[in-house]
This record gives structure tokens, C-alpha cells and sequence, in this order.
């Protein structure tokens, strides 16, 4: 069984049954004028995981194995938006509002879609959530099952908030998760920190971390030993 060099231990793991998952990597979370910046939040901190994120998807692509693309956003009725959510902390801009990238987290528009440089190839899958668990309110479990995929790779923004809830939720469901150390950032680096130690204390309670460069020499390697 291929094994990733990981924190707490090694990440067993099977080409067949693996998975990238890139949470979020949105303009509205990533760019100047989106919603992340409205409420204050330095976006700029989001910043290093980008390349990191193209990187492993490249990987992942050539090595034939499947990329999955989360987005946060409701619909354009705000429906699947609770009051609470909109409401919270009584922001200048709330979800739904109009800003410089369309309306704020709308599925559809500008500000919600996928940053260029992280952004889905046709045909892999795109799930819009409206929450922060990736599991909630879509198609990803069953996506999952049908594909027999078992471990995933995780990546996105932000690592706190729905990077940290989706693995959370995976754990609990049975999968696998190893959450890339440099394919993920927070607005807040202390959160960042402590989170990847909390995910992965008491023997891997939720689950591992490793860098990007231990994931992208694993796929290479077998890529090698493929074309020999
Ligand atoms: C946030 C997310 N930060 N994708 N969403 O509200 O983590």
C-alpha cells in the first residue's frame, strides 16, 4: 500500500480510493473588492496556498485521479441562507447584498466562482454548499460512495472554518483525510497553526497533515514507475 510521510504517522493510502479536495478557493475569499475583505478579514494571508493549490491539482490531474471543487454560496432566492447567517455580526455587506463582484456568495455570480488560477476543469465535480461542512446540503457523500473513494487529500481556505469543519464531518463519515500544511491558509495564522495541531493530537483524532512536497513526490514517483 503507498504510504505519505505524515503527522502523527504515516498516511496509508490507495491510488484507486484517493481524492484532492480544494474547499473554497473563491474571489470572494481570496480577492480585493470580494466579501472576505468587506468584513475586515486581511486577505492577503490567503495568499501562499494558491500556487500550492495549482500544484497539487496538476498532480492529481496527471496522475488520473479526481479533483473535487467545493464553493460556498446560496442561492439567488437566499433560501438555503439562514437569517442567522446573514445577519451575524451586522455586516456593511451582508450575503446576498450587491458588490463589486456581483452579489456577495450568490451561486452564478462573479464574486462566487473560482479564483483563475485554482479554478475546475471541465468535468470534474463542483459542489456548491451552503454551509460550512462540504457534506451538508450536497451531493459530495454520495459522489464519494459512487466513486468508492475512501481518503482524501484536503486543500482551500480557510483553514479554520470550512477547511477544518469539512474534515471534520469526513472523519465522522469514515474517510481518511490528510489536510495539506501549505495548501491551506486563514486570515488568522494562529488559528492556522493551532488548528492543523488540534486535528491531528490524541494519535490523529481527526485525521494528518503533511506539506505539499511529500504529497507531490509520492505522485511522481508513481508516476515514474508507471511509464517504466
Ligand atoms: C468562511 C470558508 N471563512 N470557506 N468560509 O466563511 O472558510
Amino acid at each position: 500500500m503507498p504510504m505519505i510521510d505524515a503527522k502523527p504517522f504515516e498516511f496509508d493510502f490507495d491510488f484507486d480510493h484517493i481524492a484532492l479536495l480544494c474547499i473554497d478557493m473563491q474571489r470572494d475569499f481570496i480577492l480585493p473588492g470580494g466579501f472576505a475583505e468587506s468584513l475586515g478579514n486581511d486577505i492577503s494571508q490567503l495568499q501562499p496556498c494558491v500556487p500550492v493549490i495549482a500544484k497539487l491539482q496538476e498532480a492529481f490531474r496527471t496522475a488520473g485521479l479526481p479533483v473535487i471543487h467545493t464553493k460556498e454560496c446560496h442561492k439567488p432566492d437566499l433560501s438555503d441562507l439562514p437569517t442567522s447567517k446573514r445577519v451575524r455580526g451586522n455586516p456593511k455587506v451582508k450575503i446576498g447584498d450587491h458588490g463589486p463582484m456581483g452579489r456577495i456568495l450568490i451561486d452564478g455570480e462573479e464574486g462566487s466562482d473560482f479564483i483563475d488560477e485554482n479554478k475546475p476543469l471541465e468535468g470534474e465535480l463542483v459542489i456548491p454548499k451552503p454551509g460550512k461542512d462540504s457534506f451538508y446540503a450536497t451531493n459530495l457523500r454520495e459522489y464519494l460512495i459512487k466513486r468508492n473513494i475512501s481518503s482524501l487529500v484536503i486543500t482551500g481556505v480557510t483553514t479554520d472554518v470550512c477547511v477544518q469543519t469539512t474534515m471534520r464531518c469526513a472523519n465522522d463519515r469514515g474517510y481518511d483525510c490528510l489536510l495539506v500544511e501549505d495548501g491551506t491558509d486563514s486570515y488568522f495564522p494562529e488559528f492556522k497553526a493551532m488548528t492543523l495541531k488540534a486535528l491531528t493530537a490524541q494519535g490523529g483524532i481527526v485525521g494528518w497533515t503533511t506539506p505539499s512536497s511529500v504529497v507531490l513526490d509520492v505522485l511522481a514517483t508513481t508516476q515514474m514507475k508507471k511509464a517504466v
